[in-house]
């Protein structure tokens, strides 16, 4: 009788240990969290160009065109919560979709800034390199499925509006047909609101442009 329940014991210590073996390690999309610096109720909005030359996070555009600290800090946690250290900062992107418009990324130019240190802990902060728009927040992948913690109240629109990966005369068309047409966050890329010279000052910076 001590003997079996004993047995019962050791094979309940046996599932929790395989259990436990099964998620160390392994970032938990629960668990694991990506946070933005800036901690005010709007959503921000970052200018992408293909060439990398865009904004930084830290001057991402509050509603009203100001500037604000968009920087991105992720923490991966395995499903026991403990830190995962020096996860390749390769498979930690960023996806921006609104189901009809996308961010998208020139080839490996939407990755974390680097591997996750001791404490799990990489940003986002330097420019990315992409095209596209969407007016949507965006995710955090991580191997190529979203954080389930939630996402990050940023969107993005990009000089590349063709989101084919150069900035040339196309994408200054549609830039044209917004500038003298009806208002489109497509072309918006200071984030007040409208489609003046200050966008097509940033539209200018990225014409010649491509993905590298
Ligand atoms: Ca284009
Ligand atoms: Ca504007």
């Amino acid at each position: 009788m001590v003997l079996r329940k004993l047995m019962g014991v050791f094979m309940v210590a046996l599932i929790i240990g395989a259990a436990s073996f099964a998620v160390a390690g392994v970032p938990d999309l629960g668990l694991s969290t990506a946070a933005r610096a800036y901690t005010g109720a709007e959503v921000l909005s970052l200018f992408n160009l293909p060439s990398g030359g865009g904004a930084a996070f830290t001057e991402a555009n509050l509603p009203g065109g100001g500037i604000a600290d968009g920087t991105i800090t992720v923490t991966l946690l395995d499903g026991l919560g403990a830190p995962i250290a020096n996860y390749p900062f390769e498979d930690i992107t960023l996806q921006c979709t609104d189901g009809t418009n996308s961010m998208v990324p020139c080839p490996g130019g939407v990755t974390a800034d680097g591997n996750t240190d001791a404490s799990g802990i990489t940003q986002f902060q330097t420019p990315l390199a992409a095209g596209g728009y969407a007016d949507a927040n965006t995710d955090v992948m991580i191997a190529g499925a979203a954080l389930t913690s939630g996402p990050v109240a940023i969107r993005m629109n990009s000089a590349d509006i063709s989101a084919d990966g150069v900035v040339n005369l196309t994408d200054v068309g549609m830039f044209s047909s917004i500038f003298y047409g009806a208002y489109d966050y497509a072309a918006d890329f200071t984030n007040d609101g409208v489609v003046n010279l200050s966008d097509v000052g940033r539209m200018a910076s990225g014409v010649g442009g491509a993905c590298p």
